[in-house]
């Protein structure tokens, strides 16, 4: 790289998942960039998943949201943010300060987060400030409070790779943290001899790397690490006495344990195969995710396996402890700012005396929120009754990912007064808001981000603002400034609030309190703008450390044993509602897909929303076929997939589509809103279900050279495809010759090339222009539809040559590829093509096709693929 081009490389994060990746993007001048990992950054030393490594194509400004809008209609910023000051303050005279809120996100920016919670806690006086992390690492978080008294997680990255045991509880890391997930398998091959055991009830892509694979009845995790700590004891491995809760932790450890097979639907041996090798390696993390937290017990199951590792010291030390792996980008700094209900800002706490004073004093805003606030849930069902006011979100899309999903559009639509910021004109939930705010995106934005193992990073802006887009704490302090607080709110820049950030974590002290940056607040301006990867705590003129906890050393009186009586879902599947829904991620999208959805590559490996069955279970109903999601909340309608790996009596669904995508889809209306008792968080993967043939008139396709509305037929699922197409897979109600009718009247033709045989229902055609393939239709009664793949490419390929027009209306050529699903999204390698390269592992594989050669996301779907052929 020559040194003007290197000059323009700036440094920054991923915006996805909590493992905080470094990227080194090269702005080209035209709005786009080269993307490549940072291989000086400590979480992934150059790695990138496939989703990083696809950041360049999500940069473009297609759909985004670049002005203000009041009421629909393009306004000033002056009169938005006018507005937005006003319907606070209205709401506030009103209601009150419990009758305003915001809902917040970890995808924020750190700096935008303290601004966030300035503005509630401080100004509007509301405890009423939640977050999406509440969703998330809610149960993670208040474990951690029971555990240590504080929100701490005590280890580092390299405990994973350090590790001879690791045990992955309730997460499906290949897919949902895939660098962190590279590091491990990168560290069992060094080592063959280190053990990793997945918990999860289905077999997910992270369990090809596994050497077990514990498939747990859903909820029931509290049982197996009751076992486990009963085990523990009786192999002599703890220190009761020297530990607080011990003895009640132990006594209904052993309560617990004999019915653990029971609970756990595990064969016993299983169980005890793993307690002995836990018990037997003293090295061992064990790192859960949202098949923990995401449940009405989710706090007791942290707990249970913090437990573990309290009561054998095992924690602290390099390769051991228990570990609660981050969602989102910046789900910790949320909680390091206190953007949450139930916390102040920097780890200070309500219950500590002064810590409020101190706070209040140190901001010179004494209406400071005296009690803590709604949790998601409950602040939505309050909006439901008429009890808000006036809300604020800002980077997250509640419409599509709170549980109850069509209550909570219920209360979208009927809010008095809604404020969206976001970066899309896609989000679900802006399309409910009065006031839209038009936030700058990833590649623009500057400021900080915490990952899984505390590691502070830079995001780094290195595109210019587009629009009139400008940082979300920009607006809060706008807005601040106009209800009489424009002292606390007077930042320039992002590093001046880092700074009031940093200070804050330095207040009341002497305390208890491990978060703590003050060190850094006296940074200037240039050494933000130079800041490199930094661990907390960095604690003012005192020595940093790696690990809390360093050496076992749990302090006495901070960390105590909680004692878990077992709890199952409150909700129990019955005759009615037989089956368990779990629910979860997918490998290429992100949450609500604002941001994957368009991107062709990232929506090829699963174009469509799918649920997945065993197939032993409910064998009437046939693969590939419309199926109807039901629980005692709602429904959502998806194509059936069949997978041994799947637990029998559950069913998986991923929690992606949206309105915009796929409108019956969204299975978040499907959720029950269960929360846990704890930490309020809801249970996102256990309703009871049942799963029924939806039976349509008519299913189809349309392709086209356009995105159309989502709405054209009663189901359907818009995908874009590479060229700029789109594809809209289809059923629907009405007469199939007449969704026909309408379906090509959608697009531009100049000549049809067409098939109808009105007797069977079957219709297909294909729009040309100028000689090429504007688009294609089917419809047909049953979804036996030609294949799309071709047809997509074509509309790329310029004036057809005849035996590509022969082969219009069967949708192949002959002798062409057969369809067949993308497992590499880097090259664009298809499953047929992998099964027909004859190599027998991955390597080989990787040198005849190219697949798993780029970003390696997809390596364990190709080690899966091998084995079921060799099988
Ligand atoms: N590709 C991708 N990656 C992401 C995200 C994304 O949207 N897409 N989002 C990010 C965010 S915000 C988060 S929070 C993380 C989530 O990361 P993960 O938690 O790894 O992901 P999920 O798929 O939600 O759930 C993990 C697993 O929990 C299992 N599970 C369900 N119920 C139970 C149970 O009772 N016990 C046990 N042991 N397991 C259970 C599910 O079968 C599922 O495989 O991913 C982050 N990374
Ligand atoms: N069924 C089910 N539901 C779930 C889950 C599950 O496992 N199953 N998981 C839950 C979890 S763990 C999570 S974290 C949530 C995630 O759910 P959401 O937070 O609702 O999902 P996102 O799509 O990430 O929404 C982020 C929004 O912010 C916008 N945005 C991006 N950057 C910015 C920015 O800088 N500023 C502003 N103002 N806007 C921005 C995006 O365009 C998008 O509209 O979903 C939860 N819901
Ligand atoms: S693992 Fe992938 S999504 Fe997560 S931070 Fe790294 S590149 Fe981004
Ligand atoms: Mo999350």
């Amino acid at each position: 790289m020559d040194g003007s081009l290197a000059a323009r490389t700036v440094r920054t994060t991923c915006p996805y998942c909590g493992v905080g990746c470094g990227i080194r993007a090269t702005p080209d001048g035209r709005g786009g960039a080269a993307i490549e990992g940072d291989t000086d950054h400590p979480a992934n030393h150059g790695r990138l998943c496939s989703k990083g490594a696809a950041l360049g194509e999500t940069i473009g400004l297609a759909d985004r949201l670049l002005h203000p809008e009041v009421g629909g209609k393009r306004a000033s910023w002056d009169a938005a943010l006018d507005a937005v000051a006003e319907g606070f303050a209205r709401a506030l005279e009103r209601l009150g300060p419990d009758g305003v809120a915001l809902y917040v996100s970890g995808q924020l920016l750190t700096e935008d987060y303290y601004a966030a919670n300035k503005f509630a806690k401080g100004v509007l006086g509301t405890g009423n400030i939640d977050s999406n992390s509440r969703l998330c690492m809610a149960s993670a978080v208040a474990a951690h409070r029971r555990a240590f008294g504080e929100d701490v997680v005590p280890g580092v990255y390299e405990d994973l790779e350090q590790a001879d045991l690791l045990v992955l509880v309730g997460s499906n890391l290949a897919w949902c943290h895939p660098v962190l997930f590279q590091r491990v398998m990168a560290a069992k091959v060094a080592r063959p001899e280190m053990r990793i055991v997945v918990i999860d009830p289905r077999r997910t892509a992270t369990c090809e790397g596994a050497d077990t694979h514990l498939a747990i009845a859903p909820a029931s995790d509290v049982a197996l690490f009751a076992a486990l700590l009963a085990h523990l004891e009786v192999a002599g491995l703890g220190d009761a006495g020297r530990l607080e809760g011990a003895d009640a932790a132990l006594a209904a450890a052993r309560a617990i344990a004999p019915d653990a097979p029971v609970l756990t639907g595990l064969p016993a041996e299983e169980i005890a195969a793993f307690c002995a090798l836990w018990a037997a390696t003293p090295r061992v993390v064990t790192l859960w995710s949202q098949g923990v937290n995401q449940s009405s017990a989710g706090t007791d199951k942290a707990n249970a396996i913090i437990n573990a590792h309290l009561y054998t010291g095992r924690i602290g030390r390099p390769g051991m402890g228990p570990f609660s792996v981050t969602g989102q980008p910046n789900a910790m700094g949320g909680r390091e700012t206190g953007a949450l209900a139930n916390m102040l800002a920097g780890h200070l706490d309500w219950e500590r005396p002064g810590e409020h004073a101190a706070l209040a004093s140190f901001w010179g805003l004494p209406r400071l929120a005296t009690k803590s606030g709604l949790k998601a849930v409950d602040l939505f069902r309050r909006l439901g009754d008429g009890g808000i006011g006036a809300l604020w979100v800002m980077a997250t899309n509640p419409a599509v990912s709170l549980p109850e999903g069509d209550a909570v559009r219920g209360a979208l639509a009927a809010a008095p007064f809604l404020v969206v910021s976001d970066t899309t004109q896609r989000s679900d939930t802006a399309a409910f808001a009065h006031i839209r705010l038009p936030a700058l995106a990833w590649g623009e934005k500057d400021g900080t981000v915490t990952n899984s193992e505390r590691m502070i990073s830079r995001q780094r802006a290195f595109l210019p603002a587009p629009g009139e887009a400008r940082p979300d704490w920009w607006a809060v302090a706008q807005v601040a400034r106009r209800l009489g607080h424009g002292d606390a709110f007077a930042w320039r820049d992002p590093s001046a609030i880092f700074r009031e950030h940093a200070t804050v974590t330095g207040l009341a002290r002497p305390a208890p309190r491990a978060f703590d940056i003050s060190g850094l607040a006296g940074m200037t301006e240039a050494d933000y703008a130079a800041m490199r990867p930094t661990r907390w705590p960095v604690p003012a003129g005192a020595p940093s450390r790696e690990r809390f906890f360093a050496d076992g050393d749990v302090p006495a009186g901070r960390a105590r044993l909680v004692p878990i009586r077992f709890r199952a879902p409150d909700t129990q599947p019955d005759a009615a509602f037989p089956l368990r829904l779990l629910t979860g991620r997918l490998r290429d999208q992100w949450h609500t897909m604002t941001r994957t959805g368009g991107v062709p590559r990232l929506m090829a490996h699963a174009p469509e929303p799918m649920l997945t069955l065993h197939p032993d279970d409910l064998p009437e109903l046939v693969a590939g076929t419309l199926v109807k999601a039901e629980t005692p909340t709602g429904s959502a309608v998806m194509r059936l997939a069949r997978d041994a790996g799947q637990r029998r009596g559950t069913a998986f669904v991923p929690m992606h589509w949206t309105a915009q995508f796929a409108p019956a889809a969204r299975i978040n209306a499907a959720l029950i809103a269960a929360t846990d008792p704890v930490s309020g968080q809801p249970e996102l993967k256990h309703s009871p279900l049942r799963v029924v043939h939806y039976a349509a008139h008519w299913h189809g396709f349309l392709i086209g050279p356009q995105r159309l509305d989502a709405d054209i037929a009663a189901w359907c699922a818009a995908m874009p495809v590479e060229g700029g197409g789109w594809r809209h897979e289809l059923a629907g109600e009405e007469p199939p010759a007449e969704a026909f009718a309408r379906l090509r009247g959608l697009l531009p033709a100049e000549e049809w090339v067409m098939l109808e045989d009105p007797a069977a229902g079957i219709f297909r055609a294909a729009a040309l222009a100028g000689g090429t393939l504007v688009g294609a239709v089917a419809v047909a009664p049953e979804p036996r539809l030609p294949p799309r793949a071709w047809l997509a490419a074509l509309m790329t390929s310029g004036v057809l040559a005849p035996e590509d027009r022969a082969a219009l209306l069967v949708g192949r050529r002959a002798g062409g590829p057969p369809p067949s699903p993308v497992i590499c999204a880097c090259h664009a390698v298809t499953e047929a093509v992998i099964a027909a390269c004859g190599a027998n592992d991955l390597d080989g594989v990787g040198k005849a096709t190219g697949a798993g050669t780029g970003c390696g996301s997809c390596r364990p779907e190709i080690a899966r693929l091998l084995t079921r052929e060799t099988a």
